[in-house]
Formats: structure tokens, sequence, C-alpha cells
């Protein structure tokens, strides 16, 4: 009886430490826009991430610099381990590896890069981004061939560029396509810049209503921005004002559902394609790479930039299987 007493309050004693060793490891994904649909498809494959390693993922939206450090706190509080992060300004890059430090959490930044004060990257914070150059020279390529097959004189095209300078990826985005244009014998002259205040499609429908007005000479158009929302916010924008799809081509840069309900719209609109970049890379890789980094020791890779493919009304079906989505 005695013997047994002893086993049963033993027993007692373990239990709540059986129940803590049980709780599953913790990985924080936090992104600046959660209604955009490449945030939601990263969290998509983050999740599935999760269930093939047996982790359990945190998704928070972060809008603004309050909000993230807030997440980073909840976070700690949740006992996390780290997290993967698209902030809202990369600025905060600072201040969001000191709080990362300050828990014990490690940090790992997806799609726009941290930088310090000085804006330059911050060098231990692993990043996973996309080639903004390449793949904005491939935005301007596919440009330059539909301008081409349509016979447009390359005077008369307007070229529209909304940009989001602020976020040296989206600079680097844009900045390619303009390079890739001017390479094909466009005009320098004709490249208008449309500042948007956010990197969605209201910001940029605004912007580029604004520098349609300005640039009424123009009767033809091309447009692009950092994303697909920012080519969509052009293109709705031209729809506005009476230019349409025989006038006015955009490409963006995703290929999530806002590309595909462009495309699965019974007629074409201007919004001719997109460069297809992977969620399912940036989504999954980014949250094992932190489980494994906490759980294992194993660091992730400094950088790794992954590359796209360019993605049309014609071809989306062949290339959305060839990518396997
Ligand atoms: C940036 C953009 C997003 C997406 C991502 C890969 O964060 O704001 O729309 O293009 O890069």
């Amino acid at each position: 009886m005695k013997m047994q007493r002893r086993a049963l309050t033993l027993a007692l004693l373990a239990l709540p430490f059986a129940v803590q060793a049980a709780e599953p490891v913790k990985v924080g994904f936090l992104v600046k826009q959660a209604e955009e649909p490449w945030f939601q498809d990263e969290w998509k494959f983050a999740e599935q991430a999760a269930k093939e390693k047996g982790f359990t993922l945190v998704k928070i939206g972060i809008p603004n610099g309050e909000k993230t450090l807030a997440a980073i706190d909840n976070l700690a509080a949740q006992k996390a381990v780290g997290f993967v992060i698209c902030a809202p300004d990369v600025k905060l890059g600072v201040a969001i590896n000191r709080a990362a430090k300050r828990n014990n959490l490690k940090v790992m930044s997806v799609d726009d890069q941290l930088v310090d004060g000085a804006g330059k990257p911050i060098a231990d914070i692993p990043h996973m981004g996309i080639s903004g150059y390449e793949i904005g020279k491939q935005v301007g390529a596919g440009l330059l061939a539909e301008i081409k097959a349509r016979g447009w004189k390359p005077d008369e095209v307007g070229i529209l560029r909304v940009a989001y300078d602020q976020l040296p990826t989206g600079r680097e985005r844009t900045t390619g396509a303009v390079d890739a244009l001017k390479a094909g014998g466009m005009p320098a002259a004709n490249v208008v810049d449309a500042p948007q205040a956010k990197t969605d499609t209201e910001s940029a429908f605004n912007a580029a209503n604004i520098a349609f007005t300005k640039n009424a000479k123009f009767k033809k158009w091309v447009a692009f921005g950092l994303n697909d929302e920012a080519a969509l916010g052009a293109v709705r924008a031209g729809e506005g004002r009476g230019i349409k799809a025989d006038a006015m081509l955009a490409i963006g840069i995703g290929g999530s559902q806002t590309a595909l309900n462009e495309f699965t719209k019974p007629t074409a609109t201007a919004f001719f394609g997109t460069v297809l970049i992977s969620p399912k890379r940036h989504g999954y890789e980014t949250a094992t790479a932190v489980y494994e980094w906490a759980t294992k020791g194993k660091a992730p890779a400094p950088v790794t930039l992954t590359s796209g493919v360019l993605m049309t009304r014609a071809n989306q079906a062949e290339i959305r299987k060839q990518m396997g989505l």
C-alpha cells in the first residue's frame, strides 16, 4: 500500500513535466500584409511544413511597427523558438533583431530583407527573397515581346512604373523592368514613375490615376510594379479612363490568386501576364529552416534568392502544371 502510494505520488509529480515535454515546438510566421494572396500562400505552405515536420505554426499579421514588436513579445510569451518575418518596413530591422535576441528567438526574413540604420542588409539575419532585378528584367522582356507582337511604335507607348522605392526589392524589380525595356529600344523619356503609398492594389490604382492624368499624351501604355497588385491597380485605373486591353499591357510579379482571377475572366483584361514566383519555397523552406535552426542548431544559408518564370493568360495552365501547382 505504502509503495503504491509512493509510486502514485511520483507519477503525479512527474505529470507536469511530462505534459511540458510533449508541448510542440512553436515557430512564428509574421507577414506585413496578411490579406494579400501571396502571403496567404506562404502561410499555407509554412503550415504544410509544420504538419510534416511536427511543429506548430503561429501566424500573425503585422501591418505596422507597433504590431510587429507586440507580435515578437507575444511569440516569446508563448515560448516559441523563432520566427520568419516579412516586415511592414525593412528599416525596423535593428529593432526586430534586438527583440528577437532579447527573447532568445531565431529570426529569418522572407521576401523583404531587413536593413540597419544605414540601409545595409543585417548580416546575421538569414534571408530568402526573389532575385528582384532578374525577375524585373523578365517583366520588361515579356512586355517588349508583346509590344512587338502588336506592332506598337516605341515612341507612342507610355511606360508606367508603379514605384515603391523605399523597399529595396521593389526598386530592384522595377529597375530591372525599365532596363530591359530600354535595352530593347523603348525610349527612356517615356518612363513615368507613379509612387504608391503601400504595396496593395488600391495604392497602385491611386498612383496610376495621377500618372495617367499628367501624361494624357500617351494613348498606349505598358505597366508594371513590384507585385501583381501594383500591376493590377494600374490596369483598373486604365479601365476607368477607357484605356483597355487593346491599348494597355501590364505584367505583374507573383502569380497567386490576384493574377489567376484576372486570367480566368471571360474577356482578357490588360493584365497580360505575371512572373510566377514560388510561395511554396518561401513559406515551406523558411519555416522549416527556422525550426531546424532552433532545434538542431543548423543555421540557414545567409541569403537565398529564388527565380521566376513568365506566365501569361495563354500559357498559365501549362506553366502551373510544370511548376507542380
Ligand atoms: C514583397 C511584396 C509582395 C511579394 C513579395 C515576394 O514583399 O510586397 O507582394 O511580391 O515581396
